[in-house]
């Protein structure tokens, strides 16, 4: 059977991360990792809690706020190291229901190497709690990169979703440098250059309902140049090539 671990980075989530983890935990065969970089409300010390009673929780301590990305890079690097086939995304504020996670593993048994949590399909839109101008800027952002890139999927910016052990081999971690939504973009953009399967499924989003945001203008303005990053080192990358 493939052996599926669920990632959670956490800054500042103590007042969900209890539950979270306790509804992940309903699923037998899913185990889970929490990044925590020292929060100051304690987050990691309520993950110690459930571990002391808990065989199928990890936990990563990092010194300090390092970034959304580069937690996940390290658990990946986790997960890959231990044998996981499946390494599932998800947060730690409640807005990504557990519930789905079997329909994930479900869709990836298909064969697919990459099923992302799409709050946009069908033209559909299926957010809870948000206001018009955070719907706008997660639409805006989605279409220009999707364009851009050549990407063909609704959500690209999406946290909830799994990665197959291939996919995860296929992306050369050490150069994946961006953090929040740029990096749930480019990872999307490597695994689909290495020709692998990818495939959305859709997911109901709730807006938070505790803990603060660590949206920022530099995440977005992080997003935005992405694709053009990206499509410059491809550039360079064809003229080095064609020489
Ligand atoms: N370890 C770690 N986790 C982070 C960092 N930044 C954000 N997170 C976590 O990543 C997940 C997503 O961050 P959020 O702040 O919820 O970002 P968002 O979902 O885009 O925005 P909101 O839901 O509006 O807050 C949450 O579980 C955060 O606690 C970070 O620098 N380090
Ligand atoms: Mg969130």
């Amino acid at each position: 059977m493939n052996k599926a671990l669920t990632i959670i980075p956490t800054y500042n989530e103590r007042r969900s991360i209890t539950a979270v983890i306790n509804s992940v935990l309903k699923h037998e065969d899913i185990d889970i990792l929490i990044i925590d970089d020292a929060s100051p409300d304690g987050t990691a010390e309520a993950v110690k809690n459930i571990m002391s009673s808990e065989k199928r929780v990890f936990l990563i301590e990092r010194p300090g706020k390092l970034g959304l990305g580069t937690a996940y890079i390290a658990g990946f690097k986790w997960g890959l190291e231990k044998n996981y086939d499946y390494f599932i995304e998800m947060d730690a504020d409640g807005s990504h229901n557990p519930e789905t996670l079997p329909w994930f593993i479900k869709e990836m048994e298909k064969g697919y190497d990459l099923v992302m949590g799409s709050r946009y399909i069908d033209g559909k839109i299926s957010v809870v709690g948000w206001d018009f101008h955070r719907l706008l800027i997660s639409k805006f952002g989605n279409l220009y990169a999707s364009r851009l890139l050549k990407l063909p999927y609704t959500d690209l910016t999406s946290g909830f979703r799994c990665y197959s052990r291939k996919a995860l081999e296929s992306v050369n971690l050490g150069r994946v440098k961006s953090n929040g939504y740029a990096f749930q973009i480019e990872m999307v953009y490597w695994i689909k250059n290495s020709g692998l399967k990818i495939s959305e499924m859709p997911i109901i989003f709730y807006e938070r309902n505790s803990g603060s945001s660590k949206m920022s203008r530099e995440i977005v303005w992080e997003a935005a140049g992405l694709p053009w990053k990206l499509r410059f080192e491809m550039l360079k990358a064809v003229i080095k090539g064609s020489r």
